[in-house]
């Protein structure tokens, strides 16, 4: 049995945990370089990607994370090469944060048998334990008591290591939510919390889901530490993740964290979201996560002319990314049952054909 939480070596992410520690504050320009350039790339991507679903060359679906890119990106970048994190399914930035090329997220999407799935799903329901990122689980958050338990893993082997969990605003309501949090905050578990609110979930909005005024309150009920943040600002985002995670590494126990972000886009890209009032996306959209970084950027002695070469290279990488893949095979039709069954349930199976 492989030991999932010891990744063996040389598999370690390849562009996970390049979190700059010493000197440099959350502030600093190359921390601001690197959270940017994260972002566009996951916007290239997801962009390239609409418009590919619009001319029917994806296989499955879009769920956009348009406009929240600040929370997967400064939410990943915290974390650092070994620890473990369980996305959902509007963090394409964790994925690219910890390493996952471009090339295969695109194979992904495309149902190739090269992308990090097999080509079984053309959405974002994918994981890479190898860099450290838990595959995503499409029941709505229980990924969040695994991360409890990953967490009190690494407490009994006496690892250095964090858990990171994210999930949306209508993920707050199932009752596992709870239950993990409390597991946590109990066992004093590594285990980073984070709620992207995004104000809703499908076309629910948040008044039809909780009575608190902020999500981060919950955490008094738990006995832990509760954070708001801008969630459309990466650096604020960034800073507290990693005093997050800083203090679960050193004994501190969970954090709950909310970043206030909004969904511009509908829930999916079937939903023109029609219900969401108009004033309301706008005013939104005008709290662009990548415009104001990039403002951010420019104060602190970045140019403009370096983020239109991150939006290029950026664009570049995809479209060779997509040239590449779409030449690439599907899964073999006989492969199909492969990974279903343990192995030794697919033994059984077999001898009761
Ligand atoms: C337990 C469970 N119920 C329902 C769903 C279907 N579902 C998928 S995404 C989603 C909306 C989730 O909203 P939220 O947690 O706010 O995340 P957002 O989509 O807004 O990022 C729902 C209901 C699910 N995946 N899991
Ligand atoms: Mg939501």
């Amino acid at each position: 049995m492989p030991d999932l939480l010891n990744p063996p070596p040389g598999a370690e992410p390849d562009r996970g945990g390049q979190v700059t520690r010493g000197p440099a504050t959350p502030e600093s320009l190359t921390v601001m370089r690197s959270l940017l350039r994260w972002m566009v790339l996951s916007r290239a991507v997801e962009d390239r990607l609409r418009t590919m679903y619009q001319q029917s060359r994806l296989r499955g679906r879009l769920i956009s994370g348009r406009g929240q890119e600040a929370t997967a990106v400064g939410a990943a970048y915290a974390l650092g090469a070994l620890d473990v994190v369980a996305p959902v399914h509007r963090d394409l930035g964790v994925h690219l944060v910890r390493g996952t090329p471009v090339l295969d997220v695109v194979r992904h999407y495309l149902g190739r048998a090269a992308g990090p799935s097999g080509g079984r799903d053309g959405d974002i329901h994918m994981g890479e334990w190898h860099r450290g990122v838990f595959p995503m689980v499409s029941h709505l958050p229980d990924s969040w008591p695994v991360m409890a338990g990953v967490g009190l893993a690494f407490k009994l082997r006496g690892e250095s290591r964090v858990a990171m969990a994210l999930c949306g605003d209508g993920a707050t309501s199932v009752g596992t939510w709870h239950e993990a949090v409390n597991f946590a905050a109990v066992f004093e578990t590594p285990t980073v919390f984070v709620v992207e609110n995004n104000q809703y979930a499908y076309s629910t909005p948040t008044s039809r889901q909780y009575r608190v005024e902020h999500l981060a309150e919950r955490a008094s009920a738990y006995g832990i530490p509760g954070v708001r943040v801008d969630g459309n600002d990466a650096v604020a985002v960034y800073r507290a993740c990693l005093a997050a995670v800083e203090s679960a590494r050193s004994g501190g126990g969970p954090t709950l964290i909310e970043t206030e972000t909004f969904r511009v886009d509908g829930h999916a890209i079937h939903d023109d979201a029609r219900y969401v009032p108009e004033e309301l996306r706008l005013a939104w959209q005008a709290r662009d996560p990548i415009d104001r970084l990039a403002e951010a950027f420019c104060r602190h002695g970045g140019t403009a002319a370096e983020v239109q070469t991150m939006k290029r290279e950026a664009a570049a990488e995809v479209r060779a990314a997509v040239a590449q893949a779409e030449t690439e095979p599907l899964p073999d039709p006989v492969t199909l049952t492969d990974g279903v069954y343990a192995p030794a349930l697919e033994q059984h199976a077999q001898t009761q054909r």
